[in-house]
């Protein structure tokens, strides 16, 4: 190996240990938050549809705190329920990785569940009457003779990384049911980026800047700034 290419791969190592991930938000992880948590905050969430309450927008199911759940996110034949929530002034990024646990309650048939980022949707479910195992929330089965389903819950644990550069990031979760026979609610929400170099205004990846923050051109060796 040549100095110069040592070099150079010396540079790209100092570089890329200084990217990072940023955390976004964290958020529904205990059993004790409250509509303080959820509407009182500075960057309170959006909770809108047809049938949402007036207030506590809570649950529990089967020991753990939901935001939602049943009864305050189900549905409508036209303006289901749906929650809603931007973060803004986000630190320069190439991508970004969302997870959370999404609890589908009771009543379910061939309904969908949207994850959308930005307006597009990133994730879509699709849960029927025999989707889910144990009834342990919600709604209890009909006591009759057969086997009967319908009313049981599923835990969807859902985490995805998508590529994303935008300095606002807007989250909005939502379903295609049509009545109060399913609801829905989340808890464990993670919202991470993954940032660029610190150097950089926007980036591809952690190691190629398109853009510099400080008057820069990009560097010939490594696309820093
Ligand atoms: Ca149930």
């Amino acid at each position: 190996m040549s100095n110069l290419y040592f070099i150079a791969f010396f540079l790209l190592f100092l570089h890329a240990g200084n990217s990072q991930a940023y955390t976004v938000t964290q958020e529904f992880f205990t059993n004790l938050f409250s509509d303080d948590d959820i509407i009182g905050t500075a960057n309170p969430w959006i909770i809108s549809g047809t049938n949402i309450p007036s207030y506590k927008y809570f649950t529990d199911c089967a020991g753990v705190r939901l935001l939602g759940g049943f009864q305050i996110l189900s549905g409508d034949p036209l303006n289901p329920a749906w929650l809603s929530k931007t973060w803004t002034n986000l630190p320069p990024h190439y991508s970004a990785t969302i997870s959370m646990k999404i609890y589908k309650i009771d009543s379910w048939s061939s309904d969908s569940f949207f994850i959308m980022v930005d307006g597009v949707s990133t994730q879509i479910y699709t849960w029927g009457t025999t989707t889910g195992t144990t009834d342990i929330c919600g709604q209890s089965n009909p006591l009759i003779n057969t086997f009967n389903p319908q009313y049981n819950e599923f835990l969807q644990t859902y985490t995805a990384t998508i590529n994303h550069t935008s300095p606002t990031l807007t989250l909005k979760l939502i379903s295609s049911l049509q009545s109060w026979a399913g609801s829905w609610g989340i808890r464990e929400l993670i919202i991470t980026l993954n940032r660029c170099h610190l150097s950089c205004l926007t980036c591809l990846n952690a190691s190629i800047c398109t853009s510099c923050d400080n008057g820069n051109g990009l560097a010939p060796v490594g696309q820093f700034c």
